[in-house]
Parts: structure tokens; sequence; C-alpha cells
């Protein structure tokens, strides 16, 4: 073997003095000798290579071979050991990830069925396209606080946010008798839900249109019933939801001052839960009187803008109400709500003549006093539901049916009572059937027979010229999904209480 190294010090060169003496010359001498790579490797490894004889250097030879051998296949070894792990564990990762994709997946669909895919509130099946905007009037808590869906002109538009506040969720929550981290369960679910209407766009112009004030029930608001303003607003109606300020909707806000309405810091009055004492007639009569003056001051506000008064927007707005002058025909105006809603709707016909027709959505008749039974001259439609309705509670609906006056009723087969509001689209069946937002009729074939029959009624009471009497037969009950009049008041069975 070719000498090929000499041990030298790390630097190559020989030790310094001192440690030449500490070496040893023997050693040193030693060191000095030309070795093979064979012999060098294994003074590496601390082995004494023999010296002399060079036959007996062959097994060293061999050994070296051997073990150079078996050092190559350890790390063959280790290295196949090492890609077999790697491979391993990438497909137990892909494993996972695809079982946690799958289970994330499985979680949405059972998510869905259990709270609803969004965006499912119905679109309008009208010709119209339909806008929408909000208005306040007055910014403190004796003006008038409105939503209003109009047909629009056609174009792209940002559709509307369903619930724009969160304090409508707490608000919510609070009336459901839910804990507080529900206001912010709801606020995630529903908080991103936008309802088809096309937000601020222009008003469609050229038309004179027919106008409807919508009242809304107890712990709603103004914005949770656009199912029914956009199907109308479809059709060629204005319709103006009003947010009451009586204590009744789940929330509802208003400014302190103007410097408040500069600094957009909203004032809010929630809804106020009344005592076993203070759950009679006195209260909610006050309630449905002073319902019945903001559905009136509403309307007074619309006419002013229809005549061309400058009316000041509270809200910052894009929609120019100017725009709505000279649009609203004054002959055709009508009044309609749900539940406390629905009673709004008659008290406001006693005391409001410029209503020409109401239509009471499963009406809750609790709030009305005794003497308004004689003092409402205008048609009037109750649309009720199946499981809501009480014979209690029909049977003061029957007492304004007294002689020349035009009075109907229909009873909706399968239907709840919160089947005319919008949580009933935005829910899935499980959540819908627990909170009893659904009921066993389809909530789309629910509301479609609730607006048509309801715009069938106002053709015939406005004088509209239009088609809609080809729904006249739902307004005489004529349907399978329909019972003519009501059944509540003849049978006894289980009916609905939220409170
Ligand atoms: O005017 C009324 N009254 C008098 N409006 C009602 C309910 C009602 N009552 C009838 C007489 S009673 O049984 O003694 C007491 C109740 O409902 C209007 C209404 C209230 C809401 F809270 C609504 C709604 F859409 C309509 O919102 C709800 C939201 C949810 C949800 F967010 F959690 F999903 C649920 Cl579960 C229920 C209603």
């Amino acid at each position: 073997m070719t000498p090929l190294i000499r041990e030298l010090n790390p630097a190559g060169v020989p030790p310094s003095k001192g440690k030449r003496e500490a070496f040893g010359s023997q050693q040193l001498e030693k060191a000095r000798e030309p070795i093979t790579a064979v012999q060098w490797l294994w003074r590496r490894v601390g082995i004494q290579y023999p010296e002399g004889n060079p036959g007996s250097k062959w097994p060293w030879g061999l050994a070296t071979l051997l073990v150079l051998g078996a050092t190559a296949e350890s790390f063959s070894l280790i290295w196949e050991f090492w890609n077999l792990t790697m491979i391993f564990l990438s497909v137990f990762l892909l494993g996972s990830l695809s079982l946690v994709i799958a289970c994330y997946h499985k979680t949405q669909k059972l998510m869905s069925a259990v709270i609803g895919d969004k965006h499912q509130i119905p679109k309008g099946k009208g010709s119209y396209p339909v806008g929408c905007t909000d208005l306040m009037s007055d910014f403190t808590i004796k003006g008038s606080l409105l939503r209003l869906y109009y047909p629009s002109q056609d174009g792209e538009y940002n559709s509307t946010v369903w619930i724009p506040n969160k304090e409508y969720f707490i608000g919510l929550s609070n009336f459901l008798g839910m804990h507080r981290v529900m206001a912010k369960f709801l606020t995630h679910y529903f908080g991103s839900v936008t309802t088809p209407a096309n937000w601020n766009a222009p008003l469609r112009t050229g038309e004179k249109y027919p106008l409807i004030i919508f009242s809304h029930g107890l712990g709603a608001f103004r914005t949770i019933y656009s199912a029914i303003g956009i199907e109308l607003a479809s059709h060629g109606f204005i319709v103006a939801a009003v947010e009451h300020r009586d204590e009744s909707a789940s929330a509802t806000f208003y400014f302190q001052n103007e410097f408040d309405v500069g600094i957009n810091n909203k004032s809010w009055l929630r809804y106020k839960s009344l005592s076993t004492q203070n759950k009679d007639y006195a209260t909610r009569n006050k309630q449905v009187l002073q319902r019945a003056k903001e559905c009136s001051k509403a309307l007074s506000l619309i006419l002013d803008i229809n005549q061309g008064k400058t009316v000041k927007n509270v809200l910052n707005s894009t929609f120019d109400l100017r725009q709505l002058k000279g649009t609203i025909d004054e002959n055709k105006i009508a009044v309609m709500g749900h539940s406390f809603g629905g009673a709004t709707t008659i008290q406001s016909l006693s005391q409001d003549q410029r209503f020409k027709c109401g239509i009471a959505l499963d009406a809750w008749m609790v709030p009305l006093s005794d003497e308004l039974y004689s003092r409402v001259p205008q048609p009037l439609f109750f649309i009720n539901s199946e499981r809501f309705q009480t014979a209690e509670n029909v049977m003061k609906m029957r007492k304004f049916y007294l002689p020349d006056r035009e009075r109907k009723m229909i009873t909706i087969k399968g239907s709840v009572h919160q089947n005319f509001p919008d949580f009933t689209f935005v829910t899935g069946k499980i959540i819908g059937y627990i909170f009893t937002l659904k009921g066993q009729i389809d909530s789309n074939v629910a509301i479609d027979l609730s607006n048509k029959a309801s715009l069938a009624f106002l053709q015939k009471h406005l004088g509209l010229q239009r088609n809609f009497n080809q729904w006249d037969h739902l307004i005489e009950g004529e349907d399978v999904n329909l019972i003519r009049d009501s059944n509540a008041d003849r049978i006894t069975h289980h009916t609905e209480h939220l409170e």
C-alpha cells in the first residue's frame, strides 16, 4: 500500500518543542513513518494495526472491506428506513387531513341541516326588480324609522344586509329568554345573511305605486319580514316596514342629539318584558295605540315626500328621497302586520281612514279594546296559521264581522305563527321544528299562499288594474293547503305558546 498520510497535528505541522517532549521522541518517530489508508482507518477507530510482515496485513484489508461494506449497508438501511418512515408519515398525515376535511364537510352538511344554508329568503316573483333602503326622519325616539321596499331600476347593486346591527341579535336572545352567548351565536350565523333586494338602488319611475305600511310582531323589528315586503314590491307596491318604539321590538335605535347623529352614536331601546301583573290587556292596549300612531306618522312622512316636501334622512344614505316625489297613488294605501302587528293593523284602520283596507297576518287580538269592533269600516282580511290560533282569539276576530263590512278569513294548513317572518327561511329543518319556526307545510308554499291571497285582496279593495285576481279563489280558502275561515273555534287542539 502506498504511503498516503503522515500523522500530523491538526495544523499539519510537527508538534512544538514542549509538546514534543510530552509526546515522546519514540512516538514522534512512529508518527513520522509513512502509513497506508487501511492503517490510517484502523488507527482512527483506535485499533493498533500490526506492523512488519506485509503477509499478515491482508486479513486486515479484508476486515476493512467488510467493515466498510457493513457501514455502507447500515447507512443504506438507515436511509431506507428514513424513506419508509417519511412515506408512512406522509400517508398518515394525508389520511388524517382527508379525514379532517371529510369530517368538516360532514359537520358543515349537518350544520346546514340544523341551521340552514344562508341567503334563502325567497326572491320576489313579480316582474319588478326590488330596491331597499332605510329611512329615519327626526332622530329622536318620537320620529320614524322605516325600511322601504320598492320597485327599482335594473342594474348591478349590492344585496341588502338582513339584520344590520348586533344589537338586534342581543335583543332577540333577550326576548327569547336565551343566554347572552346565544346572541353571539345568532350574530355569527345570521349576521352576514342578505335578503334579495338591491340596496339603495334607484326607484323605478314612470308609474304611481300603491303603498303598504307594515307593522312587525312582538320581539321583532323592521327588517325580518323581507320575504313579504320584497314579494309585494316585486308586484309594484311600495312597502314601508315600520320599527316600533313602544318597547315591543327586540331592539330599535334613535339618537340623543345632532352631535350623536354626526358621530353615528346610536341610542338603543330594548324590548321590555312585562312582569306577570303587567302582562295584561292595559299595557298591551297602550302599546297598540302608540303603534297605530307610528303607522300613521310613517304614512304622513311618505305622503310628505310624495308631495315634494324636503325630508332629511338622518341615516347616511345614497338613496335620494326626492325620487319618491309623485310616485305614490295616495288613494291606494293599505296597512298590514303580523301578530301584534295584526292588532296594530286593526287599530290603525279604526284611527286612520287614509288606510283603505287591512291584512292581519295571524293577528294576536289581546291588545284590542272591545269598542273597536264597530269602528273598522274598511275591508279586513285575516290570514291565520293553523297552530297558533285559539278559540278565544278567533272569537275576537269574528266580532269584527258586522253587516255590510267586508271581512275575510283563511287558515294555512300545517302552518305555525313564525311562518310569516323570515326566520322560517334561514333555518334548517331541525332548528326550524325545534323552535317552531317551521310548520308541517313547506315555508315557501305557506308564504306564497299568504302573499298571493294578499295581492288578490289588495287588488279588490284598492281598485288595482292588475292580474292579481287570478288568486281570488285563495281569499275564499279554495286550495288544498287552505281552510276557509278557521277551525280553531270548533276544534280544541294544541296551540303554540311562545312566552
Ligand atoms: O306579536 C307577536 N306575538 C304576540 N309576535 C311574535 C310572537 C307573539 N306572541 C304570541 C302570543 S304568545 O304566545 O303569548 C307570545 C308570543 O313573534 C314575532 C317574532 C318574534 C321573534 F323573536 C322573531 C320573529 F321572527 C318574529 O325572531 C325569532 C328568532 C329566532 C332565532 F333567531 F333564534 F332563530 C327564533 Cl328561535 C324565534 C323567533
